[in-house]
């Protein structure tokens, strides 16, 4: 037995049953520690894990993660850093590593000169500790170029001392865990989830390897290597080469440095009408923005407009560029890393410390105006962006006023088309949005009328991807649309007006059916978003098949639900395929499709914007499977008598 061992053992005494009443009130209270006990929870384990090897990495001591997700969904993370501290914690008596697993906020408690154990504050970085007691196991190896250590721990606690089990030239750090059922609602993670997270740490980490890997079907391993070495600049360059986007310019690059913090940022214009701004703070996404977002914000416009007016592209008689102005086309990557950073908001998800936003706004305003100085030619292009979105924002504002000005006069005139319910009560009320006068007339005579509405759609649509708010005013497709919803749209949005609590958007399942169902979407989600946050937006889901035998009927969505009631029937079944909703007659489309008893439908959910504006581009594209997914991610089915 090692010096070390014994020291293991003859401390592990009184001190370590305070800890482990400390790690109980993890399991009593999980969602205090790690935000929920659902899905994102437990991907929120990975993250804490993998947060102590980037630390090592920010250290200067490790350059490559790997993150492996084994059968069972058991989690093991890699590093090639110096190996957790294996010595005697002189205040508890028990090794550093024991500490780092069972001592909650270890950096608190012993955050000390030998320690070199940092964490970062509010509900991030609560640490290992946290994990360990919401795992049914956990195991940690240690190799510090001399020895390899290991440790177990069940639920939290140790399972057997520290012990050396083997020489090792190597150095690193391994966690494995296997986070408990007892504890999660879930315990299967997502590929894609936790890919989007580690490839973020990968561009803000810049060199820093990371491997990730999913080893749950032996017969399709995925193995993917994130390793940028242009940080945050191939972080905006990855963004429009995946959206497949027109780019204006080379990324422009930012960073400032204090004695106590940095600020660095990524940023390029392209031909869209779309802003994108993400933002971190000591590598912790902040979806809420906050002062390091309002500093770059402030900058930016005022840059613009000094810099405008001082080389004449913006003309004394003209009206400044508005921040929407500057901003349109934009996609932009902000960094900053402070000594304390304070978190605000119920998710944490919003930046609060003030010194930041005049250290962002002085970094954007003097290198950007030295940028501009340098490269007249970008400059004259990305003006022209802005003052070209400028000219689109007054004919919106006219266009809006005009609209404004006839609704006063004509007061809420119905568009001819719509079947109006007679119902008044919005959370009573559904509005069918179909395509085609076939499938309306269908609906129009199936539905209960007391409070169904059935608005059939016709005309040209626009690519509301590629148009700006001015385009939408006066678009003979979704006018009606928006006339009978009620509710307004863009700034003039107003839930309260709107008429229905129930928007279903119902069209056939083919190609067509989709490119509808794609344009209504991305019109909802970028003019009218409160309507989809709000959960009134619906697909319907006409089924495709109907199988009868006697007085059986039964409806099939799919092929294999198709085959599954044809097994389920035997023989001397009817089988009828339905080619579109124009092909059903009232009472078919009724007991299918609109009668609330029977019918299925997806409601359409948004979790979080950013995710779904990529999404949204996504679903513009030529690409048909990643439309599907998109449809089969964000919509669950529900099966109305639940709603
Ligand atoms: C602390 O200061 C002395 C040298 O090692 C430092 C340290 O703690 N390094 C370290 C911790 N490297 N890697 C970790 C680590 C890695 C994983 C995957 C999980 C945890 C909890 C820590």
């Amino acid at each position: 037995m090692s010096d070390i061992e014994k020291k293991v053992e003859n401390n592990y005494g009184g001190e370590q049953i305070q800890v482990l009443e400390g790690l109980e009130a993890v399991r009593k209270r999980p969602g205090m520690y790690i935000g929920s006990t659902g899905p994102k929870g437990l991907h929120h384990l990975v993250y804490e894990i993998v947060d102590n090897a980037i630390d090592e990495a920010l250290a200067g001591f490790c350059n490559h993660i790997e993150v492996e997700i084994l059968p069972e969904n058991i989690i093991r993370v890699t590093d090639n850093g110096r190996g957790i501290p294996i010595g005697i914690q002189p205040k508890l008596g028990i090794s550093a590593v024991t500490v780092v697993f069972t001592v909650l906020h270890a950096g608190g408690k012993f955050g000390g000169e030998n320690s070199g154990y940092k964490v970062s504050g509010g509900l991030h970085g609560v640490g290992a500790a946290v994990v360990n007691a919401l795992s049914e196991w956990l195991k940690v190896t240690v190799r510090n170029g001399e020895g390899i250590y290991t440790q177990t721990f069940k639920r939290g606690n140790a399972d057997g001392n520290l012990v050396r089990i083997g020489d090792t030239t190597e150095k690193g750090t391994t966690v494995e865990f296997k986070a408990d059922p007892e504890m999660f609602e879930t315990c299967k993670y997502e590929y894609e989830v936790l890919e989007t997270r580690l490839r973020e740490q990968a561009f803000l980490n810049a060199g820093v390897k990371i491997t990730l890997s999913d080893l749950r079907d032996s017969d399709e391993p995925i193995v993917e290597t994130m390793h940028y070495e242009g940080g945050l600049r191939s972080f905006v360059e990855y963004i429009h080469t995946k959206r497949d986007m027109t780019v204006l310019h080379p990324v422009i690059h930012l960073k400032t440095e204090t004695s106590n913090s940095t600020a660095e940022i990524a940023l390029q214009y392209n031909d869209s009408y779309n802003s994108l701004i993400i933002s971190f703070a000591n590598n912790i996404n902040t979806p809420d923005g906050g002062t390091h977002e309002q500093g770059f914000k402030n900058a930016l416009t005022r840059v613009f407009n000094d810099f405008g007016r001082q080389k004449g592209y913006i003309k004394e008689k003209d009206d400044n560029l508005s921040g929407d102005d500057v901003r349109e086309g934009l996609t932009a990557v902000i960094s900053v890393k402070v000594t304390e950073a304070q978190f605000e908001g119920q998710t944490k998800a919003k930046l609060g410390n003030t010194e930041v936003r005049g250290l962002v706004e002085s970094l954007v305003y003097e290198k950007l105006k030295d940028f501009f100085e340098e490269n007249p030619g970008t400059a004259k292009a990305i003006y022209e962006k802005a003052q070209s979105a400028q000219r689109a924002r007054e004919a919106a504002k006219k266009a809006r006023e005009l609209v404004r000005r006839k609704s006063a006069l004509e007061s809420a005139r119905m568009p001819g088309k719509l079947a109006d319910c007679s119902s008044k009560d919005p959370s009573e009320c559904e509005i069918y949005i179909v395509e085609g006068d076939s499938a309306g007339g269908s609906a129009k005579s199936g539905r209960d009328r007391r409070y169904q509405a059935i608005l059939p759609l016709w005309g040209k649509m626009i690519n509301v991807e590629k148009a700006r708010l001015d385009k939408v005013y006066g678009n003979e497709k979704l006018t009606p649309v928006v006339t009978a919803l009620g509710c307004g749209l863009g700034e003039d949005l107003d839930l309260e007006k709107l008429r229905y609590h129930k928007v279903v958007i119902m069209a056939d399942a083919d190609v067509d059916g989709q490119h509808i169902r794609t344009l209504l979407l991305t019109f909802f989600f970028r003019f009218m978003r409160p309507l989809i946050e709000e959960g009134y937006v619906y697909i319907a889901m006409p089924p495709l098949y109907k199988i009868t035998k006697g007085q059986q009927i039964k409806y099939a969505y799919d092929e294999k639900e198709r085959e599954a009631f044809i097994a389920q029937f035997g023989s001397n079944y009817k089988i009828q395929r339905y080619k579109g909703l124009g092909e059903m007659n009232p009472e078919q489309l009724w007991e299918t499709t609109l009668n609330p008893d029977n019918r299925v439908m997806m409601r359409v959910s948004i979790e979080d914007a950013q995710k779904a504006d990529e999404t949204f581009t996504i679903l513009m594209g030529d690409k048909v499977a990643p439309r599907r997914e998109f449809i089969e991610k964000n919509a669950k089915y529900v099966k109305n008598l639940d709603i």
